[in-house]
């Protein structure tokens, strides 16, 4: 076989390969967990602190268009110790960070994780993680049902 004949059998191979991918994705296996139904996120990027060894800070926008009414109960990140739901709330005359309460969602709820208002804060980030990477975050809600999506990693200056 010559060259050029070789490059084509590579090429169809490949070519087979891409397409025995495309077909691995479409069965759903049964019994696996099927997330939360009716959740999605977008636009998720974790900031990473100023000071090296701070908390990082994940945000995103969150759509609920389920049935049931659930919570958020916890958050976990991917190449993270720990993650915790935080919120600002008044005390004492100061706006001040604190672990959030469950968040309530129902049909229809639409919430913005933002700066100054609800985030997941997250201790010991991998320092292997650097900006343009992206790591998985996890939602729990009651009853147990989890929901992972990618968040982009992005440095403390760039735009949150
Ligand atoms: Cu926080």
């Amino acid at each position: 076989m010559n060259f050029k004949h070789l490059g084509a059998a590579l090429l169809a191979a490949s070519a087979f390969t891409l397409a025995a991918c495309g077909e691995a994705e479409q069965p759903v296996t049964e019994g696996e967990p099927a997330g939360v139904p009716g959740m999605s996120v977008a636009n998720a990027r974790i900031v990473l602190p100023p000071v090296a060894g701070n908390p990082a800070a994940v945000y995103f926008d969150l759509v609920y268009d389920g049935d049931r009414g659930l919570t958020i109960r916890k958050a976990e990140v991917a190449g993270a110790e720990s993650a915790m739901l935080h919120d600002y709330n008044e005390h004492e005359g100061k706006m001040q960070m604190m672990e959030a309460l469950p968040i309530g969602i129902k049909k229809g709820t639409k919430i913005s994780f933002a700066p100054g208002a609800s985030h997941v804060m997250v201790f010991g980030l991998s320092p292997e993680l650097k900006a343009g990477d992206s790591a998985d975050v996890t939602l729990t809600v009651s009853g147990g049902g989890t929901y992972t999506f990618p968040a982009e990693i992005r440095d403390a200056g760039e735009e949150r």
